[in-house]
């Protein structure tokens, strides 16, 4: 069975990113698998080495969205793409906006390794 750390990887991370193409969200959101079932209507890729993605774990604890302590601010900026679905999208036709942005992420990590299991934001 996929970990959720393993989950975290599949949905998040895209260190050879992002291709300058205004298509990167249909494609990568049906290739990783989030287009099943349903149109997952928000997601980010981030474009940075696995290691400093997973280091952010290593920041402060600060509280997430769901009011859960364990979530983590990297301390620089990171490139991102944030993948929004569009409001004529009707699934199983997935349509997502393109975004790419520049921005410190929140995560929220578990288990031993410590590790990068849900992405809460962007600032
Ligand atoms: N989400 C992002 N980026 C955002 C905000 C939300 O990827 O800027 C995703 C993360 C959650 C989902 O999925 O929206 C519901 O909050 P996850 O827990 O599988 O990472």
């Amino acid at each position: 069975k996929e970990s959720r750390a393993m989950k975290f990887q599949r949905q998040h991370m895209d260190p050879d990113g992002p291709s300058n193409n205004s298509n990167y969200c249909n494609q990568m959101m049906r290739r990783r698998l989030m287009t099943e079932g349903r149109c997952k209507p928000v997601n980010t890729f981030v474009h940075e080495p696995l290691v400093d993605v997973q280091a952010v774990c290593l920041q402060r604890n600060i509280t997430c969205k769901n009011g859960q302590p364990n979530c983590h601010k990297s301390s620089s900026s990171m490139k991102i793409t944030d993948c929004r679905v569009t409001s004529g999208s009707k699934y199983p036709n997935c349509d997502y906006r393109t975004s790419q942005k520049e921005r410190h992420i929140i995560v929220a990590c578990e288990g031993n390794p410590y590790v990068p299991v849900h992405f809460d934001a962007s600032v």
